[in-house]
Formats: structure tokens, C-alpha cells, sequence
């Protein structure tokens, strides 16, 4: 049973649901799960829950019917008192939605074309007979590159790889110039298409495993390093709530956005104070800037169209995490409704992270010295070539930390014998280029500070003229802004005034009579780079810009629409905002646009090492002054009575100065 109304489903809720539309005669044989989720009960039902009162189970199920393409939306009622109790409260059909594609079709479609002769015909006149060293990798359309006679189908397009051994980097050796056009319903070839002119392959070295690089040999100088945790982690998981270092938090999963994290408070000497009520990823958008035959289709839509959550993988100790790791494993669903473990899915674990703060004292030599430690939370998802590991971090200052590594395979393309290298990409291996792109990642940030009712500051600094209040010309000052309603809600980074977003509650002072905040410290921001009428920017205009802010709304999640497949046009972001609704002293939720302007490089083939990019939330003024003042010194180390050590000093001692 939940435990709480955020409680992701369990494996019996997704059971449960399946049967329920069983019962009630929705699934005939022909329909699929695009989704099963938890139905998330309103921000202000959860807020008034109190512990013992019912809880009000819903889950959300997307179907589509694959004899006429038609999208459903379900709701079905989970009854506390059982499975006998349960109730489809409705079962809808969405006009013109394609639901996100599945795994299972990602599956099937590489079965169904390699079986169907005319693939194997000209996959045999590429030289490539033996199918099982090809990979068909099939992805979604924009509405705008469909072809139009089959712009009614759910509709896939698909690269094909091929392996140089059976256990070769599956997307070493690209098959230029082809693409298979399939109906994802029927899982039939519709057509071939061909680029006018093909390159022929290039001679690439594209092995990452040891024994497949030629003359490869490993590092030897590479001694054990261990994390211990002698007494355990210092961090305790009760249900899905983790409490560490005066930080309390409530995990959540789903197939869309993989890790939600919910209800961020911090313990202020006994008082529970609220930082955010909901933390995820909304959207990725990945457009491909190369207009070449290969690689015009390729805008991924890794959350809507695909779902963070089915792509998250199990994870390994010593591996993809180090040292004392709680697991957390994740449930999800397969088209068929049944569901099936992910182990190991989200890892959490407490990190050292070298000194959080120090000085020492250079009369009397005395130092303080204090080693800083985090929190994170992490999930690996493998989409396709790529993987994004993500890490939401929680530290003991009050900082909160949002960083995502991409690392795995760069798509890459042969150039023709004799031609030049395009401008669009990075030549990475012999006549082998690698497409500039973009990956637009999209935090969905509900903070609430102290309370709900917020209000977004701009902050810009600049210099004061000269003057004669200002003869030297140093004066620096700042100018707070505030975005005042949802016409003025997209907000650009701006390098010349170091701009950031503080969120404060104007009915909350601190100790200094000033509105308590947090600041969203932007990183890994970058234009898009895209004129404003093309295609691709209007089907997710939300990458136009740094950040967003929009009252909240239970039901507006994805910033790029619910249903960003085969999309033409926003159905998000630019909707929400249309009615200009004021956006002072209320509950907001801001959007942060950051991820890679990946300008590839030789160095990131044949495997990306991992390119890191981060955001952060820090408090400004929500407390007093430092608020990590509290953190012991390290065990052995003594405390602050005292006079330093006889090794203390200034630095001349054999042994350096002691570490109070
Ligand atoms: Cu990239």
C-alpha cells in the first residue's frame, strides 16, 4: 500500500491497472501502453495530506490502438479497499495526440526489418549479408520532414549501423545515405529512402573495448582507491523520503521523467522549512544542426518521445557508483501493461567533496578547517548512442546542485572520397565527421520558498558611471527586477551583467528585515542559435531562452506539449503563457533551459569521456549567515579549543599545520 499520495505506482498498482481496462473491454488486442503513471494528486491535496488520512490512488494510463492510430488517455481509480474496488473513471480519446514510442517498438521494428526482403536486398547491395552485425536504430519525426502522404501513420525512420565484429561498437560504421520509412503500427517497410548521392564507407577506428583497439594496451599506474564508510552512510531512507544533514526530500520515478525528487525542506534548528515541492527534467531536445541527407530528420525528444524513466538502467557498485550506496529500484511497464523491475535504478550516496570551508588564522596559526560532504541522487539513462547521467545534488551549505554527464557514442558520418569536410560537424576519424548539435535539457523547478508565495527577481550587476560619488570608477551595483507576469515570463542569460533569478518570499524576512531567497545560479546556458519561424523552433520554442516562469498548474508538466511526437507546433510553454496571468506573491514554477552546445571534437570518438554541465540553487538570504558553521571538525582532528598544534604555523613545519 502507498504510503503517501506521491508514492510512484508499485508493481501491484500497474497490475491492477492493466486488469481494471481489461475488465471494462478497453484492451482489445490491438491497443498498446504508451504509459502507465502515477495520476498526481493535486499540489494542494498533497499539501493539506496529513499522515493517517486516506489516500486516493490514480493511475494514468496512454494507449494508442494500432489498427486506426487513435490515442487514449485512462484514468483508473485504485481502491484502498482492493482490486474488486477498482474503477475506470474515464477512457478518452485524444484527437491528433502520437504518444510516445516504446521500447518494445524499438525492438520490434529491428526484427521486422531485417526480415522483410527488400531491406535485406539492399542491405546485400551495401555488401552487408550478414544481419545480425546490423543495427536498425529507429527514431520518431518532427510533422514537418514526414512525408505527407504519411503524415496520418505513426510513423518511424530508421539509420542503419553495422558492427566491424559481433561485439563492435554498434554505432561505429553509419550506412550512409539510407533510411527505412516504416509504419510503427504494422511494423511494414513503406518505403526506402535514398540520399542522391552515397559516400562510401570510411576506414574508421571505431572500438572502445580493450581487446578491439588495435595495439591497445592499459594504463598499469592505476592503484586501488577505496571509499569507506565505517559506520555507514550518514544519511537514513525511510519509504521514499531521505533525510541527510538537515535535508529531507521524497523520491519519485517515472517512465517520462525518471527521477522526481519532491518536498525539498531543510531543518533550520527545528524548523521545517520548504525549498521546493518538485524537482525533474521536463523535456530534452536534441536538434541535429546539419542539413545533409543523413541527419535533417534528427530532432530527438528524449523525455517526451521516449521517456527518461524506460531508458534509466540498473546500476553497478564500484562501477557507476562508489562506496556505502543505497539502491532504489524503479518499476516500470512494457506495451503489453505488464510490469518489470529496473534493480538499482536510482543510486543514492553521501560524497566527500574536498573542503566546504576554511581559514587560518596567520597571527596565532590557528586553523579551521572543515571537509564538505553531499548528497546525490543519481540515474544513468542509456538512449540509444548517447548516455545522460544525472545527479541531483544536496550539500551541506544549503547549495543544491543539478548536473548531468553525456557520454557514450557521437553520431557520425562518412564524406564523400575527394570531398571537402562539411562545415556542419568536426572531421573525427579518416573522412568521418561528427554533426554539430544541441542537447536542451528542461528543469521543471517548483520551488516554493518558505511557503508558495514566491516571487522571481532578475538580478543584473553593472558598473556605476562615473561620477562624483564615484571618482575611481569601482563602484559595482546590482538591480533586482521583478518578472512581474507571464508576458515577461522568457528570460535570456546575459554574460555582460552576470545575470541570475533569485526567488524570494516577500512575506518572509530574515534576520537582516530582507525577503528570504534562493538564487538560481545559471550554468551551461547557450542561445539556440535558430531562426524563430523554422520548424523545429516552433515545436519547442522553449528552447528559445534560459529560462521560464509560469504560475503553477497541476496539469502543465511538459514544456514542448504532453505529446511532442511527430509534433508541428507548441503545445506547451507558449500556450501556458498566452494568458499573461501575474506572476508576483504566487506559486511559481521556473524552467531552466541548459545542456551541451555540443561542438564535437576527435577527442570524443569512438566513446564520449563524459561532457559535465551543471546548474545550481543556493540560498541568498534565506539564512542569516553560513549556515554549515555546525559541521564537526573531522573525527581525530579536535575541535576549535585550544591553541594550534606545534606543527601550526606558517606552512614551515615539517608536518603542516594541524587540521582544527
Ligand atoms: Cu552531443
Amino acid at each position: 500500500m502507498a504510503r503517501h499520495p506521491l508514492d510512484s505506482l508499485s508493481t501491484g498498482e500497474f497490475q491492477r491497472t492493466t486488469a481494471a481496462l481489461r475488465a471494462a473491454g478497453h484492451l482489445v488486442p490491438t491497443r498498446r501502453f504508451a504509459s502507465i503513471t502515477l495520476d498526481e494528486p493535486a499540489k494542494a491535496r498533497v499539501l493539506a495530506w496529513r499522515a493517517g488520512d486516506p489516500i486516493a490512488r490514480r493511475s494514468l494510463s496512454v494507449l494508442w490502438d494500432r489498427a486506426d492510430n487513435k490515442a487514449y488517455e485512462a484514468i483508473v481509480a485504485l481502491a484502498e479497499s482492493g482490486a474488486a474496488g477498482d474503477v475506470v473513471v474515464s477512457f478518452d480519446h485524444v484527437p491528433g495526440a502520437t504518444p510516445n514510442f516504446t521500447v518494445d517498438e524499438w525492438h520490434d521494428c529491428e526484427v521486422a526489418m531485417k526480415a522483410d526482403p527488400t531491406v535485406v536486398a539492399a542491405l546485400a547491395e551495401r555488401g552487408l549479408t550478414d544481419l545480425d552485425l546490423v543495427l536498425i536504430d529507429v527514431w520518431t519525426y518532427g510533422a514537418v520532414v514526414m512525408p505527407e502522404k504519411w503524415k496520418d501513420k505513426r510513423l518511424g525512420w530508421a539509420d542503419i549501423w553495422v558492427r566491424s565484429s559481433p561485439t563492435g561498437n554498434p554505432y561505429a560504421n553509419p550506412v550512409s545515405g539510407m533510411k527505412l520509412i516504416v509504419d510503427m503500427n504494422t511494423m511494414e517497410l513503406l518505403d526506402i529512402d535514398r540520399a542522391p548521392t552515397v559516400a562510401s564507407p570510411a576506414p574508421v577506428m571505431g572500438e572502445y573495448e580493450p581487446d578491439l583497439v588495435p595495439g591497445q594496451t592499459l594504463r598499469t599506474d592505476v592503484k586501488p582507491l577505496e571509499i569507506t564508510q565505517s559506520e555507514g552512510p550518514s544519511f537514513e531512507v525511510d519509504g521514499n523520503v531521505v533525510r541527510w544533514q538537515n535535508w529531507s526530500f521524497r523520491l519519485g520515478f517515472n517512465y517520462r521523467e525518471g527521477p522526481v525528487i519532491y518536498q525539498v525542506s531543510y531543518d533550520d534548528h527545528g524548523s521545517r522549512r520548504d525549498i521546493a515541492y518538485r524537482m525533474s527534467f521536463a523535456e530534452m531536445i536534441v536538434p541535429y544542426r546539419d542539413s545533409s541527407f543523413d541527419h535533417y530528420r534528427r530532432t530527438a525528444y528524449d523525455i517526451g518521445e521516449w521517456g527518461l524513466g524506460y531508458m534509466t538502467t540498473s546500476l553497478a557498485l564500484g562501477c557507476d557508483c562508489l562506496g556505502e550506496i543505497r539502491y532504489v529500484d524503479a518499476v516500470l511497464t512494457d506495451s503489453a501493461g505488464e510490469p518489470s523491475t529496473v534493480q538499482n535504478a536510482i543510486c543514492l550516496h553521501e560524497e566527500d567533496n574536498a573542503v566546504l570551508w576554511k581559514h587560518i588564522d596567520s597571527i596565532n596559526g590557528r586553523a579551521e578547517i572543515r571537509r564538505a560532504r553531499r548528497m546525490v541522487v543519481s540515474i544513468h539513462a542509456t538512449v540509444a548512442n548517447y548516455e545522460y547521467l544525472v545527479y541531483w545534488r544536496f550539500y551541506q551549505d544549503g547549495n543544491i546542485e543539478c548536473e548531468v554527464r553525456a557520454t557514450g557514442i557521437m553520431v557520425t558520418t562518412p564524406i564523400p572520397e575527394g570531398d571537402p569536410a562539411p562545415p556542419t560537424g568536426t572531421v573525427v576519424d579518416q573522412r568521418t565527421y561528427a554533426p554539430y548539435h544541441q542537447h536542451f535539457l528542461i528543469a521543471r523547478l517548483d520551488l516554493d520558498v518558505d511557503g508558495r508565495t514566491n516571487t522571481v527577481l532578475e538580478v543584473d550587476s553593472q558598473a556605476a558611471p562615473l561620477g562624483p560619488d564615484n571618482p575611481y570608477g569601482l563602484a559595482l551595483t546590482t538591480t533586482a527586477t521583478p518578472v512581474a507576469s507571464e508576458s515577461e515570463s522568457a528570460r535570456d542569460f546575459n554574460w555582460e551583467t552576470q545575470r541570475g533569478w533569485k526567488v524570494i518570499n516577500p512575506e518572509k524576512l530574515n534576520g537582516m528585515g530582507i525577503p528570504v531567497g534562493y538564487k538560481l545560479v545559471p550554468g551551461a546556458a547557450f542561445p539556440v542559435m535558430m531562426d524563430p519561424t523554422t520548424p523545429q523552433y516552433l515545436r519547442a520554442p522553449v528552447m528559445g531562452h534560459t529560462l521560464w516562469v509560469t504560475r503553477h498548474h497541476d496539469d502543465e508538466k511538459w514544456p514542448a506539449g504532453t505529446y511532442p511526437t511527430q509534433s508541428a507546433s507548441d503545445d506547451g510553454l507558449t500556450r501556458w503563457i498566452a494568458d499573461d496571468e501575474p506572476l508576483l506573491s504566487t506559486d511559481l514554477v521556473l524552467w531552466y533551459v541548459f545542456g551541451i552546445h555540443h561542438i564535437t571534437r576527435p577527442e570524443e570518438w569512438p566513446v564520449m569521456p563524459v561532457d559535465t554541465v551543471s546548474f545550481w540553487l543556493k540560498p541568498f538570504g534565506f539564512f542569516d549567515r553560513n549556515p554549515s558553521l555546525d559541521v564537526p571538525p573531522q573525527p581525530g582532528h579536535g575541535g576549535a579549543a585550544g591553541p594550534a598544534g606545534e606543527h601550526a604555523g606558517h606552512g614551515t613545519a615539517a608536518h603542516g599545520p594541524t587540521c582544527h
